[in-house]
């Protein structure tokens, strides 16, 4: 089957910044659409995110560049071509010619990439989690952000994102608990007097002032909904070290401390040692590989140390993360790496290396759900989708939830 067009345009992301999002038609009508994320605390080595950079649109953020190269460029090269995914993500990469995605831009590359996976599905009349699925299907578990802080909030907490992490029986009833337990903190952060308004990811953004404050207070919220934290709901932080290190003096800037890598190291064993946590994300700045790597020594035989900007989903940075034993566990999100090829082969090396995996969305989000199917198609244990608030990270949840029905048919 011919690729017959491919339509692209620029929309809206959940922060009101814009994005692109791409229709494609077959030969006989089958049609798709998907939209591609952005993020805040990008890693350095994501592959690029083409922005006009026009003042005089959306303060530099239109992507009108990007969408123009999937209007002429890619639409020529690709129009009329057989579709099949690893041969339209092959033209795609040519075409771009760089390593960095930065001539035609990861997001006009993605955007394409998955409009194609999205029309392959429907073409064979599969849901897209069935035509992605290699081996086992499996629901995630959800890590649901519920406290922001760093870049995604306007408060005083340091850490990016405190999640919880139910584990018990059922895709829908961890996000019950979930739901329950994000309930019941409002409610006592509400009697805290503190602001219930929410972050960039839907969790809440009160004005805490130390990272245990909001490990407290998170602990209290589970055992107030009646769930057992270290039993069936557990706690998860992604650091985003990156945002919160200072260069020049060579320390990470923590609740009012300045701790080097050691000291941070300590932190760390204090926090796991006194709260059930599975999983730290990026608890180092992006290039620290060797600091990762003493921490996975210390305590990866025990949670999951996770590599964010360290990797950005890109199997080279990957494969060097591996030969240092540094970290055990790789976040996954599509827009890093700009193709679904590239996506995949990730996945593949990280699952050959006993590398734990963890799909994620951005902190800009769209209504697309693709990371929910991609989670169940290719047996992703995790997913990292925001709270259980705000109709751009819901969509993920109830996508889960009716995949669960549909297995359970
Ligand atoms: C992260 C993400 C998603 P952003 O750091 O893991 O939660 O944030 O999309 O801003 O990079
Ligand atoms: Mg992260």
């Amino acid at each position: 089957m011919n690729i017959k067009d491919i339509h692209a345009r620029e929309i809206l992301d959940s922060r009101g910044n814009p994005t692109i999002e791409v229709e494609m038609i077959l030969a006989n009508n089958t049609k798709s659409v998907a939209s591609v994320p952005s993020g805040a605390s990008t890693g350095s080595k994501e592959a690029l995110e083409l922005r006009d950079n026009d003042m005089a649109r959306y303060m530099g953020k239109g992507v009108l560049k990007a969408v123009q190269n999937v209007n002429t460029v890619i639409r020529n090269a690709l129009i009329g071509q057989k579709i099949d995914q690893v041969t339209v993500d092959k033209i795609l990469l040519k075409l771009d010619g760089t390593p960095n995605k930065s001539n035609l831009g990861a997001n006009a590359m993605l955007a394409v990439s998955l409009a194609t996976l999205k029309c392959l599905a429907k073409l064979q009349n599969k849901e897209l989690y069935e035509y992605v699925t290699y081996g086992k299907v499996s629901l995630p578990i959800p890590m649901v952000n519920i406290i922001n802080g760093g870049v995604h909030a306007d408060n005083a907490l340091d850490i990016q994102e405190f999640m919880i992490v139910p584990i018990m029986k059922g895709e829908a009833k961890r996000i019950e608990a979930a739901c329950e337990i994000y309930h019941t903190l409002k409610k006592l952060i509400k009697n805290k007097g503190l602001s219930t308004a929410v972050g960039d990811e839907g969790g809440f953004a009160p004005n805490l002032k130390k990272t245990t404050d909001a490990l407290d207070l998170i602990m209290d919220a589970i055992n107030d909904a009646n769930y057992h934290p270290g039993k069936d709901v557990l706690l998860a932080l992604d650091v985003a070290a990156s945002e919160v290190y200072d260069k020049e003096q060579k320390v990470y800037k923590i609740d009012g401390n300045k701790y080097d890598a050691n000291e941070l190291i300590k932190f760390y064993m204090n926090l796991v040692n006194n709260y059930p946590i599975i999983s730290i994300e990026d608890p180092f700045y992006e290039n620290d590989l060797e600091s990762l790597a003493v921490l996975t020594k210390l305590i990866g035989h025990k949670i999951m140390l996770v590599g964010d900007d360290y990797f950005c989903t890109n199997p080279t940075l990957l494969q060097e993360g591996i030969k240092a034993n540094a970290g055990n566990a790789i976040l996954l999100k599509a827009n890093q790496i700009g193709t679904v090829s590239e996506m995949t082969k990730t996945i593949m090396l990280a699952k050959k290396n006993n590398y734990k995996t963890i799909i994620s969305h951005r902190s800009g989000e769209t209504e697309d759900t693709f990371i929910a199917d991609l989670a169940v198609g290719f047996g992703i244990p995790f997913i990292k989708t925001g709270s259980v608030c705000r109709g751009e990270r819901i969509c993920k949840y109830n996508r889960l939830m009716k995949i669960e029905e549909l297995l359970n048919k």
